[in-house]
């Protein structure tokens, strides 16, 4: 066991108290788990019910974002669990940081997106196109929640399409520096960020990485207000007016969308397991309330239309459940494909927003309340629906990957 591991599971005093919180398992999936797999999914079960779960909807309510969640993500391991154990990162399974993803979101997607901007689209682009420098001085801090970052790619006019970009580097006259130009929108993190990882074309129109700090002359953070969807995740611009930024900040081993794109299979993935988190929260919550809810004299449970909504609801999860476990094992394998892991997302972010609509009518007008998470989630997946590539934009990849003809352009 590495030293990572066994400091995680010292951690963890309440031994499995977790497994007594109830969660969809139709197909007895905790079978295809191993015990460390289990162990560390409850212990995030366990740190979300009693850390975040009790401040989350007023975290929402005021659009606030929970930055003390930061170091607490860092010390139970939520921050790149995926990648390889030096420079203070987990060494476990992409099955693992799978079901960390899920357990996060089934508190609220917010808290989820500032797991997984970090551990794969921070993190991970520095551990593999990375410089030896650039790793030793960002990872164990951004492990540890020491130190937060965000992800720069999209920009006011190229969302979908990235690679139009025009956000620039050029060579500053001292060949030390490079000067950054350009503005990004829609970043997580952003406002709160240490380090942002930017994507920004060269003076030969390639697309590179770099890593700017927070405090460089001219670059700043505005952040992003009146969100009716991820208010408890603090979302902001990126600015850069003439950023002097070191040539030892960019990313070497990387060059063009791949390396961006890259970033977002890993990340992408998570999202498929996690949007199964805020579907299971959805579906038990829903189960919970026909049962108590009285209509008509008998619960609502009773009546066929509501378990129609429960049936297909639990049907739907499970599906997803089994798609992503076996995407687990293909990309610990090294063979998941671009294309499956679009396939996930898409389908299991629509699964949760079909089943938090769903869930929202069986609970009535309490149902759009912030006395119960559905509302909440339902909001929520809708930025999810969005970013990472949208909804359709997976159905294009999956179409071109069938077809072999490029819709997109
Ligand atoms: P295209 O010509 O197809 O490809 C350009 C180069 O990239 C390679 N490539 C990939 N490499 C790795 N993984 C993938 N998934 C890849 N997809 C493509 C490709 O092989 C090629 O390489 P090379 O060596 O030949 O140069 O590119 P395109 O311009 O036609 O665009 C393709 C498209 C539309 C699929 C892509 O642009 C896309 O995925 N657009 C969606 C944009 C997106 O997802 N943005 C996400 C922003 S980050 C975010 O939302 C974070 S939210 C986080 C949170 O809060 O949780
Ligand atoms: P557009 O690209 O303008 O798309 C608008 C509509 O047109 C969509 O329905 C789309 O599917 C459709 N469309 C576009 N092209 C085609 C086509 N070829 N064929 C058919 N339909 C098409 N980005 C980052 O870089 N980092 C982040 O951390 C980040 N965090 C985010 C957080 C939130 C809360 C949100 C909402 C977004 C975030 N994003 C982030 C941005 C996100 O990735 C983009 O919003 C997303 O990629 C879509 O881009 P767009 O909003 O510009 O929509």
């Amino acid at each position: 066991m590495s030293e990572y591991k066994a400091e995680i599971y010292s951690n963890f005093h309440a031994t499995n108290k977790a497994d007594q919180y109830t969660h969809p398992d139709y197909y007895l999936m905790d079978e295809l788990l191993t015990d460390e797999h289990k162990l560390i999914r409850n212990m995030v079960r366990d740190y979300v019910k009693k850390d975040l779960s009790p401040y989350i909807e007023d975290m929402a309510q005021q659009a606030k974002f929970n930055y003390a969640m930061v170091k607490q993500l860092g010390e139970i391991g939520c921050f790149g669990p995926q990648l390889p154990t030096q420079y203070g990162c987990g060494g476990m399974d992409y099955i693992t940081y799978g079901i960390m993803m899920q357990e996060l979101e089934r508190c609220d997607s917010g808290v989820r997106s500032t797991a997984s901007v970090q551990g794969s689209l921070v993190m991970y682009p520095i551990y593999k196109f990375g410089s030896e420098e650039q790793k030793q001085k960002y990872l164990p801090k951004l492990a540890k929640g020491e130190w937060l970052g965000c992800f720069g790619l999209t920009e006011p006019n190229h969302g979908s399409n990235p690679a139009g970009m025009t956000t620039n580097i050029r060579n500053a006259k001292d060949g030390k520096h490079v000067i950054l130009n350009g503005a990004k929108m829609w970043i997580s993190n952003s406002p709160y960020a240490d380090v942002a990882v930017v994507w920004a074309k060269n003076e030969e129109g390639k697309i590179k990485g770099v890593i700017v700090e927070r405090g460089m002359e001219g670059f700043s953070t505005p952040e992003t207000h009146n969100k009716w969807s991820l208010r408890a995740s603090a979302t902001g611009e990126l600015v850069f007016n003439d950023v002097k930024v070191p040539v030892e900040n960019i990313l070497p081993g990387v060059e063009g969308l791949k390396g961006p794109l890259t970033c977002l299979n890993s990340a992408r993935y998570g999202i498929a397991w996690g949007a199964i988190g805020a579907a299971m929260d959805c579906y038990d919550t829903a189960l919970r309330y026909s049962k108590e809810r009285i209509q008509f004299g008998k619960p609502i449970a009773a009546f066929q239309l509501q378990q129609k909504k429960l049936a297909e609801m639990l049907t739907e999860i499970t599906k997803a459940q089994l798609l992503t476990w076996r995407l687990g094992v293909l990309m610990n394998d090294g063979r998941a494909t671009p294309a499956q892991i679009s396939m996930a997302k898409r389908n299991n972010v629509d699964m949760a927003l079909t089943i938090a609509r769903n869930a929202r009518q069986m609970l009535g007008g309490m149902g759009i309340t912030g006395e119960y998470s559905i509302m909440r989630h339902m909001m929520n997946l809708e930025s999810v629906v969005t970013y990472e590539g949208t909804h359709d934009i997976h159905l294009l990849i999956t179409g071109m990957d069938i077809t072999g003809e490029n819709a997109f352009s």
